[in-house]
């Protein structure tokens, strides 16, 4: 694996990971190992380096120090035996347990929140993905901010430092409240100037479909290999943050806006989701949402279902879905065979140039929709009208007083606005 990380800094984190598994935990049916797993993968993607795990069972967590006692005298140790300076802990931690380990351990204390935050202020490029993850980080850090000055000036940079900057993270909470109503005007700017794109997009009636799906699904490889763009691909966990879009030609010839997107992952930060949810609700101006699955993780069911959440959550759920079960070169047999079939489940490589042809006709059927006949009356302008606005009028013809059309449905907007010409419809 490559090991490039824009914004490594000199100071190498060394690292013990640590996962509290509590009741309420075990209710949410997460699998701890499976998050631990993906924790690990996480901390590389930072440019850290894991020295080993510990774990612990326990009703709830401890006030004062989130693991047991006996545990932070064993993270102790650890940290002593492989020289690490950073622990990083699984769940999300509150002010008071950061500074109370920090202070007994010297080491910088860290959760998984503030390391996905830190990745993302790595990775943002574009002026709103940079002020999202600003606006996230002191969101985040607000609650947390009163005595943490010190220790982060003592530990100086590496992971949890980043983005924002130290100087603003030492600065009172009054000025952190400022900046975060000046970032907020800002973002309301860059959404405005989102909002008219949008508008002129819809205008021109181009068809939009967006590649969503769990970070490292392989989106934006589709991407690229589907239209040639020249995007970022790496294995490693939220390589796209800013949504790029590429117009992706189909076997008609007709052409259609294809938009990867930032990649989703369980537990995404509250205020990453917040902050990052103009960019995010690019989704809702889709016509046709492909999900990318990578069929080859054994936390495919769990990734699919934080998808699914999301998209809800977005207000993206009913919108015509198809899923690509993605990376099926590197699949067991056994997980191929597990998978749903039908025209809206795909078991597809994006390496794979057969694959990439199906996936281009299969847009096209699906958005394709329908061919019907409606017979109206020569009055009837009105119904005429909305036949244009529903879907792309084929033929016409005179019959006496009545014309009729031919006409291939647009599925979403016919189910939107069609339901006026339902008695129109020539049965044949
Ligand atoms: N074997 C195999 N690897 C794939 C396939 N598609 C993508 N990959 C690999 O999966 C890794 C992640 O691919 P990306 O396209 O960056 O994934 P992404 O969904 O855009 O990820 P984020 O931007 O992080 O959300 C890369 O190493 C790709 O080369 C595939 O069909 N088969
Ligand atoms: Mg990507």
């Amino acid at each position: 694996m490559t090991t490039t990380h824009d914004t490594q800094t000199d100071i190498q984190d060394r690292a013990i990971l640590v996962s509290l598994v509590t009741d309420k935990i075990k209710r949410t049916g997460i699998d701890p190992e499976l998050s631990l797993q993906e924790l690990v993968q996480l901390a590389e993607t930072a440019g850290v380096e894991v020295l080993d795990v510990l774990r612990q069972n326990k009703e709830t967590p401890d006030s004062k120090w989130f693991i047991g006692k006996g545990k932070v005298e064993e993270l102790r140790m650890a940290a002593d035996g492989f020289g690490a300076n950073t622990a990083i802990f699984d769940q999300e931690l509150s002010g008071a347990q950061v500074r109370n380990l920090e202070e007994a351990l010297d080491l910088k204390i860290i959760d998984r929140t503030q390391l996905i935050l830190d990745i993302f202020a790595g990775r943002a490029k574009t002026r709103e993905g940079i002020i999202q993850v600003e606006l996230a980080q002191l969101s985040y850090l607000l609650p947390r901010l009163s005595g943490q000055g010190k220790n982060l000036s003592r530990l100086g940079g590496g992971i949890g430092t980043r983005g924002p900057g130290e100087s603003k993270l030492e600065t009172d909470r009054r000025h952190i409240r400022n900046r975060i109503d000046e970032l907020k005007r800002q973002l309301d700017e860059v959404v405005k100037t989102r909002e008219l794109h949008r508008e002129r997009r819809r205008k021109s009636g181009a068809v939009q479909v967006a590649l969503v799906g769990y970070t490292n699904a392989g989106k934006s490889t589709l991407l690229k290999q589907l239209t040639d763009a020249d995007v970022y691909i790496e294995n490693q966990l939220f390589a796209t943050l800013d949504p790029t879009s590429r117009v992706l030609q189909l076997p008609s010839g007709k052409e259609v806006v294809l938009t990867d997107t930032v990649g989703f992952i369980q537990n995404l930060p509250h205020d990453l989701v917040a902050s990052f949810r103009a960019t995010l609700e690019e989704v809702n101006e889709a016509n046709l949402v492909l999900h990318v699955v990578d069929a080859s993780s054994p936390m495919r069911e769990e990734q699919m279902e934080v998808v699914q959440a999301i998209l809800t959550d977005l207000g993206a759920a009913g919108k015509p879905q198809i899923t690509l079960f993605n990376k099926s070169d590197i699949c067991q047999p056994e997980q191929l065979e597990m998978l749903p079939a039908g025209p809206e489940h795909l078991k597809i490589s994006a390496f794979n140039p057969e694959d990439l042809t199906l996936i281009r006709e299969i847009i096209e059927d699906s958005l394709a929709g329908d061919t019907l006949t409606f017979r109206i009356p020569g009055d009837r302008g009105d119904l005429s009208s909305l036949l244009y606005r529903v879907g792309e009028v084929l033929e016409q013809q005179y019959d006496e007083n009545d014309v009729l059309y031919n006409v291939r449905l647009n599925k979403e907007d016919y189910e939107k606005w069609g339901y006026k010409l339902a008695e129109f419809v020539v049965q044949e």
